[in-house]
């Protein structure tokens, strides 16, 4: 039997296991597991600027292609701590990622020694799996478990605290005789499909809410199929956002209190059946339960035993892999559509299909400073369908959410739970990893882009290319707004006159040299005209420098963007789109003077 350090097996199970980059900042406790790396030369390592940019970097990584598992590594004591916020965003959304951290020795864990936390207690609430392995000969076992546990069941993150001392002791190890353990993943029975077919098939105006484990199960063909089979419309959830492309006839919009289309709520507040798979019934989705649920029956569908009837009892609840039971439910409703046992459903949809044509917000506006509904609708003339768009929070993201269109699966990458701000550019540099040659573009306001801006940094080192749209306000705009509530504006303002940037009129940070800075290129825009071919030249600047590559757009400092407490409740600040040329970009064309609102 080979005799190797337990770190050198460790990597060696990394390999085996589908590894083939990390994402990390070396430390003196974890330097053992950089040398195993180093040994190895088969994984890639991009150094992060912050150990929490890092974990998100890892977390992009993941949430790009089936079956990836960012791994994200780190020293001993704030090394850990500052990738908790990873941990949180990828348990939050099903996303698995594996976080490595070196430890102080073990005969040394309890007298205080520097750097010496621990970090398996702190993230135990965040992880399927946090440990720090005492005994050396278990190192191989705790890397086994903790693939099994991330791909098994609801995915989710695990770490794996590694003390130096067993980091360096000899083991017997044989990588050739090492297995991958079998992935569990719950089934939908047939019997439990044809109950809630009957459901389905019992209700007039029936809907899927399509949640982000359809993306996670790679099932977002199988949806369609189904959708398309019994004829019934999609609300994806935010995470969900992309398992049914926009411009399908099927797609009814997103539901919810912020990133949401006014089409998506009114339809949900027509249905009277919902049939919800790989979802969570989130808050921001749902809004008030008693609007939510009042008038309509739910089937839920989740891997996960304990997410039944945590948000609210539905009629009918199955533990099942998205993936399994669309199979299940295909296989089913082919056969209820050859026995003609399938409802028409063609006045139902095509309801749904005028509200998607008529229920538009504006997004055409002259004004300067930009509006920010004027970015999104250049952002849709300018990027393609295969585009892959980065976000986590704030008006931008709102904003985006309702006015962007998505059309395959993990083209929508955001952290839709935790919404950690500085997430978005680590993130996005995580999806350019995964996806070297995608076009990728990431969505900040001005405090989420500064928040981890140093990562820009690693971008521009590892030629990560990739286009940051960053629409600044000068504010910390979502806060702001929510702030009239209580009638203030406090500490949110972020306007300062810059001293070295007269240019940027009292915006505060420019943004441009810190980019520059970093070794990256950048574009500011003032006008709504500039923005198109600021992002034609972003693109060409791209190609020529395979650098991050920012385009940022000087907005009007107060727009209150779309939102509410309630679904049937959404505020609308602007005045809606009554001509086609209003929301030019619109999804289905407005059909210019035949509109007829139905609100
Ligand atoms: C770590 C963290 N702290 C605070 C918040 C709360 N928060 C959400 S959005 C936001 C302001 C975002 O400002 P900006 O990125 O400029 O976007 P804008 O809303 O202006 O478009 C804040 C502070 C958060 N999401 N994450
Ligand atoms: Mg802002």
């Amino acid at each position: 039997m080979p005799r190797m350090k337990a770190i050198s097996a460790a990597v060696q199970i990394l390999q085996r296991e589908g590894v083939r980059h990390a994402f990390g900042v070396p430390g003196a406790a974890i330097n053992p597991f950089y040398a195993a790396l180093r040994e190895s030369g088969a994984i890639a390592h991009v150094l992060a600027r912050h150990v929490e940019g890092a974990a998100h970097m890892a977390e992009g990584y993941t949430r790009t292609k089936v079956g990836n598992i960012g791994v994200c590594v780190g020293t001993s004591g704030p090394a850990g701590t500052d990738m908790l916020t990873g941990l949180y965003s990828a348990a939050a959304d099903s996303i698995p990622i594996l976080c490595i951290t070196g430890q102080a020795p073990t005969a040394r864990l309890h007298k205080e020694d520097f750097q010496a936390v621990d970090i398996a207690a702190i993230a135990k609430p965040l992880t399927k799996l946090a440990t720090t392995v005492l005994e050396p000969a278990q190192v191989p076992g705790a890397f086994q478990q903790a693939f099994h546990l991330m791909r098994s069941g609801r995915p989710g993150p695990v770490l794996i605290d590694l003390p130096f001392d067993v980091q360096m002791a000899e083991i017997s190890f044989d990588i050739d005789a090492y297995e991958p353990l079998a992935v569990h993943k719950p089934a939908a029975t047939r019997a439990q499909v044809d109950k809630a077919l009957d459901m389905l098939a019992a209700a007039d105006r029936p809907l899927i809410v399509a949640g982000g484990g359809i993306i996670n199960a790679d099932a977002a063909d199988l949806l369609v199929e189904f959708a398309e089979l019994v004829d019934v419309p999609v609300i994806p959830t935010l995470m969900g956002w992309g398992a049914i492309p926009d411009d399908h006839r099927l797609m009814a919009g997103m539901a919810g209190l912020q990133t949401s289309q006014r089409y998506g709520n009114a339809t949900l507040l027509a249905s009277d059946f919902v049939l919800g798979i790989g979802n969570r019934w989130a808050n921001r989705h749902t809004g008030g339960l008693d609007t939510y649920t009042r008038g309509r029956r739910f089937v839920h569908i989740d891997i996960e035993p304990t997410q039944i009837g945590r948000v609210f009892a539905p009629d009918l609840g199955i533990v099942s892999d998205a993936g399994a039971a669309l199979e299940r439910f295909v296989e089913a409703a082919r056969e209820r559509k050859a026995a003609g046992r399938l409802r028409d459903r063609t006045g139902w949809v095509e309801q749904c299909q005028e509200r998607k044509r008529t229920m538009l917000r504006r997004t055409h506006f002259d004004d300067v400073p930009v509006k920010p509904q004027r970015v999104y609708e250049e952002m849709n003339r300018a990027f393609g369908k295969d585009t892959r768009y980065v976000s986590t929070i704030g008006l931008s993201q709102i904003a985006g959410g309702q006015f962007l269109h998505v059309y395959r699966p993990r083209h929508w990458i955001n952290a839709g739970q935790a919404g950690p701000l500085g997430w978005t550019l680590p993130a996005a540099l995580g999806v350019c990893v995964a996806d070297p040659e995608a076009t990728v573009v990431a969505l900040s306001g001005d405090y989420d882009f500064q928040f981890l801006v140093e990562e820009l940094a690693v971008g521009a080192q590892f030629h990560l290319p990739y286009i940051h749209i960053l629409v600044n306000n000068s504010y910390l705009g979502l806060i702001r707004q929510a702030q009239r509530a209580f009638d203030i504006d406090y500490c949110v303002q972020l306007s300062f006159d810059n001293v070295n940037s007269p240019e940027v009129g009292g915006y505060g940070v420019d943004h441009v040299k810190v980019a520059e800075g970093m070794g990256c290129k950048a574009l500011r825009v003032q006008e709504p005209g500039e923005i198109l071919p600021a992002l034609e030249e972003a693109k060409k600047l791209l190609a020529q420098y395979r650098v991050p590559v920012v385009v940022e757009v000087i907005l009007e400092r107060v727009t209150n963007i779309s939102m509410g407490t309630e679904i049937d409740n959404i505020v609308e600040f602007e005045e809606l789109a009554s001509r086609g040329e209003d929301a030019p970009t619109a999804i289905s064309a407005l059909n210019l003077d035949q509109m007829q609102f139905l609100d």
